[in-house]
This record gives structure tokens, C-alpha cells and sequence, in this order.
């Protein structure tokens, strides 16, 4: 197999096996092998074969940038020692004085990095409702340059309209980002809806098995990647070569991974939604969801992640449920093969002040599963078991 019988045209599961991958030269390895180096040696002064250092040239790392940048059907991809890691060198793109208008309801730790440190460093930024693409809009000043959008979002399963806010965007000439951990490029893909720059917590789906944490921005405009390419070695928070071996190892069964994650989430999604014990289901496959037509025209699937309010929604309801769980690991993150429940007004979005949680809808008892790939009669039977004590 030879990159040049992997194109644009190559089907999604094609390009995930092989996509910037290629025999190694050297000795014809079918699997990329891991560069655990940190330096090259040059033969004479100025002499080399154009690897340095191993901060700017790995190829372990080069071939996981080739591969995501082809399942977004992006030009360039970059990868980073975190899914924070990237979003922190994106927004040192920006300069002091510029402005962001983002989600109101993110990832806790990218509200955090806003907030807490990017805040400090002179950039502007104001926190909106992305279901609404007027109301993005009107946060526009004459220094905003990026709209940082996720979409689902993390952990009420929100969705933004991107190629509306794209055309409202564009027009003021403002960068827009999606994160596009929770639906992967399987399901979802934002550059071809006109998005500048995808970002990923490759922590999560594409490495899928719960190994290794990461993080890539994958883009097709020229200018933006020279400067993201500079500030991966400028600013230096590039991944090791194991990691990146893991994530591009995980890749490959990223189609099968997201069917079977969506199969078993859509069947728990309905049976969440009938369950007397349950307040609310935050899921865009139902038809309830405030947002499915749009989920339906975005996206191709609605992925694994489910959230949801057991009883009462008081943080004793959400603990009694949360506690009970068996197969479900107890634990923040999500994307892997394994099932997981996590609490996240105390682990993942601790960070967000529980006033700004709860005009969301963003309830103290809320529960977020990430669900695996077990026997979907196991999955059933321990959220059935779960319930059973609210
Ligand atoms: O954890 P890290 O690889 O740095 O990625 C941060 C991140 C960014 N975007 C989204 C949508 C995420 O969910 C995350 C990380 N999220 C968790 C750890 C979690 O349990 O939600």
C-alpha cells in the first residue's frame, strides 16, 4: 500500500487505516514505527536528512498529522501533548485586545483556560447561547477575530447551527473553531460546512481506548497553519511518539468504533426517555431533542454520549445513581471502548460557577455516560440496576 492509492475519494474507513501512513522505508514495517528519539545525527556541519530535533520533525507524529488532517478533509494537522494543549496554542494566535465570543456551555477546562488564564493576558471574551446564530452574531465587536464553537456541547449535548454562523462569521472576516471531540469526523465535519480550524481531544474517540491524552487542530488555509506550525515549535507542546502510535493506532477502527458507540447509545437514549425515574434525556438522536432536525443535517450519526437528569435533579438524586453503577466506570473522560458515568458539576465542569450551570438547565444531579462498546443487554441492565435507587 503506497499513499498514492489514498486520496480525497477514498472512502472514511480507508483513509482511517492507511491515510499518512506508508511501509517504513527502511525496513517495509506495515505499522508506523515509533521514533523514541529525541535528537538525528548530522553526518557534517549543515549535512542532515532534514530531521533535527524532535521537537520540530518526528514521524510517528507526522504520520497522525497526515491521518487526522484526512478524516476532516483538512490540508494540514498538527497534534499536541493535550486537547488543552491545542486550543492553548490556537489562541496564541490571537494578540492582546482581540476579542472571542464562545459557547456558554464548553468543556469546563477550555472555559477554565478563557477564563482563568487567556483572560489575564488581555483577551476579551464573551460567553453566548451557539443554539442561537443571531445572538452569536450580536456578540461581534469590531475586535473580535474567533468564534469558538463545540458542537455537541459538553455535557448538555447543545448544538450550534456551524454553516449559518460560518456565513455570519465570514462576512467580518472572524475565525471559526469547532470542537469536534464528541462527534469525530466519522459523524461530523466541519471544514466542509466552511469551519477555518477543527480542534480534537484526541484523549477521547479517535484514540478510543483510554491510553494516551492528545490533542490536534486540523485546517486547510495556508496562512493560519504556517502560524500553528510555528507556534507548535515556538511554544513547543508537541506529544511523544508512543502517544501519537497509540492515537494513530485507534484511528484505523474509528468507523466500527462509532457505529457500534451509536447503536447502543440511541437504544439507552429511549429507555432513559421512558424511564419514570428520569427527569430528562439530553440526546440530538431523539426526536425530542430541541435540536434533531439540525443534528440530522450536520451530522451523520449522534454519537455515544448521553446525558441525563435521575430523579429530582438535587445532587442527592444524581450521587444515589451515580454511586450505583457497576459496569459503568466511575470516571471523567470519555471516547473509550469502555463505559463510562461521570458526575460533571463535580469532576469535568467543576470550574463553571454553579449559577451560570443552572440557568443552562445544567442541573446539580445531572449525569453524563459515555457509552462503550460491552453488550448493549449488560449496558441496559446496569443503568435499569442504577436507577433502581432514586
Ligand atoms: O483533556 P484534554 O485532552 O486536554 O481535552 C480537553 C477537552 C476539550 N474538548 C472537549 C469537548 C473535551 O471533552 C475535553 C476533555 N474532556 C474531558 C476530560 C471530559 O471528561 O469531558
Amino acid at each position: 500500500m503506497s499513499h498514492s492509492a489514498i486520496g480525497p475519494k477514498s472512502g472514511f474507513s480507508t483513509k482511517a487505516v492507511h491515510a499518512g501512513q506508508e511501509p517504513d522505508l527502511a525496513t517495509g514495517a506495515v505499522m508506523t514505527p515509533i521514533y523514541q528519539t529525541s535528537t538525528y545525527a548530522q553526518e557534517a556541519l549543515g549535512n542532515h536528512k532534514g530531521f533535527e530535533y524532535a521537537r520540530t520533525h518526528n514521524l510517528t507524529r507526522f504520520a497522525l498529522e497526515r491521518n487526522l488532517a484526512a478524516l476532516e478533509g483538512g490540508k494540514h494537522g498538527f497534534s499536541f501533548g493535550s486537547g488543552l494543549a491545542a486550543t492553548n496554542a490556537l489562541m496564541q494566535v490571537l494578540s492582546s485586545g482581540d476579542h472571542v465570543v464562545c459557547g456558554n456551555n464548553t468543556y469546563g477546562g477550555t472555559y477554565r483556560l478563557f477564563e482563568k488564564v487567556w483572560k489575564r493576558h488581555g483577551l476579551a471574551f464573551t460567553f453566548v447561547d451557539c443554539t442561537d446564530p443571531a445572538g452569536v452574531e450580536a456578540a461581534f465587536t469590531p475586535r473580535t477575530r474567533l468564534v469558538w464553537l463545540e458542537t455537541p456541547t459538553n455535557p448538555l449535548m447543545q448544538l450550534a447551527d456551524i454553516r449559518d454562523i460560518v456565513e455570519r462569521a465570514h462576512k467580518k472576516n472572524i475565525i471559526v473553531v469547532v470542537d469536534n471531540t464528541f462527534m469525530t469526523p466519522y459523524f461530523q465535519r466541519p471544514l466542509e460546512m466552511g469551519a477555518d480550524i477543527v480542534m480534537h481531544s484526541v484523549t477521547k474517540y479517535l484514540n478510543g481506548h483510554s491510553d494516551m491524552v492528545g490533542g490536534a487542530l486540523v485546517m486547510s488555509d495556508d496562512g493560519l497553519a504556517e502560524q500553528i506550525r510555528f507556534l507548535q515549535n515556538a511554544a513547543g507542546a508537541v506529544p511523544g511518539p508512543m502517544d501519537c502510535f497509540l492515537c494513530l493506532r485507534g484511528t484505523k477502527t474509528l468507523a466500527v468504533r462509532m457505529k457500534q458507540h451509536e447503536a447502543s447509545a440511541r437504544e439507552l437514549a429511549a429507555i432513559l426517555e421512558k424511564h419514570p425515574r428520569v427527569s430528562r434525556v439530553f440526546y440530538p438522536g431523539l426526536a425530542s431533542h430541541p435540536q434533531h432536525e439540525l443534528a440530522c443535517r450536520q451530522a451523520s450519526g449522534f454519537g455515544g454520549m448521553i446525558s441525563f437528569i435521575p430523579g429530582d435533579g438535587s445532587l442527592a438524586a444524581g450521587e444515589k445513581v451515580f454511586n450505583r453503577f457497576k459496569l459503568f466506570t466511575r470516571a471523567e473522560s470519555l471516547g473509550g471502548v469502555e463505559s463510562l458515568v461521570c458526575h460533571p458539576a463535580s469532576m469535568t465542569h467543576a470550574s463553571v460557577p454553579r449559577e451560570s450551570r443552572l440557568s443552562m438547565g445544567f442541573e446539580d444531579g445531572l449525569l453524563r455516560l459515555s457509552v462503550g462498546i460491552e453488550d448493549l443487554d449488560d449496558l441496559r441492565a446496569d443503568v435499569e440496576q442504577a436507577l433502581q435507587s432514586v
